[in-house]
């Protein structure tokens, strides 16, 4: 008999354990939920939490011949800004013509362009020197 009631006070103790972590993972899920809620396209008015999904302003290191980070994701609105800091010559532009083309023209070691992109779309582009430097830029639309 204690024995048995010992079990069934065991059994009792994993069970509210295993409820216990199940609440504390539906609060988990609720709070991400919550969180890309805010930043996300529902857009509440927070200007605050806008930078959480794509920042307004990124900068793209150019170095040893490679675009860091090679994707960048930015804002409608907002602008990349391509710092060579290689000792060559370098640009970062898309292909002529195509909807949200653009163009850094020539860097040398120490220079820096800045670009505004208003069109969201993903836009692959390269260097027109080393055109095995490959990058993308993802514009993801405006909350504001
Ligand atoms: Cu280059």
């Amino acid at each position: 008999m204690i024995r048995a009631g010992a079990l069934r006070r065991m059994r009792g103790m994993a069970l509210r354990i295993n409820r216990a972590r199940a609440a504390a993972l539906l609060v988990l899920a609720g709070a991400s939920l919550g969180g890309a809620g805010c930043g996300g396209s529902e857009g509440g008015g927070s200007a605050g939490d806008g930078g959480r999904t794509a920042s307004a302003k990124q900068t793209v290191q150019i170095a040893s011949y490679k675009y860091l980070p090679e994707t960048v994701e930015v804002q409608a609105g907002g602008s990349i800004t391509w710092k060579n800091e290689d000792d060559a010559l370098h640009s970062a532009q898309t292909d002529d013509g195509g909807m949200g083309a653009f163009d850094t023209k020539d860097l040398d070691l120490g220079d820096s362009k800045r670009l505004t992109f208003e069109e969201p779309g993903t836009y692959s582009y390269y260097c027109i020197y080393h055109r095995f430097m490959e990058g993308t830029v993802e514009v993801v639309p405006s909350d504001r």
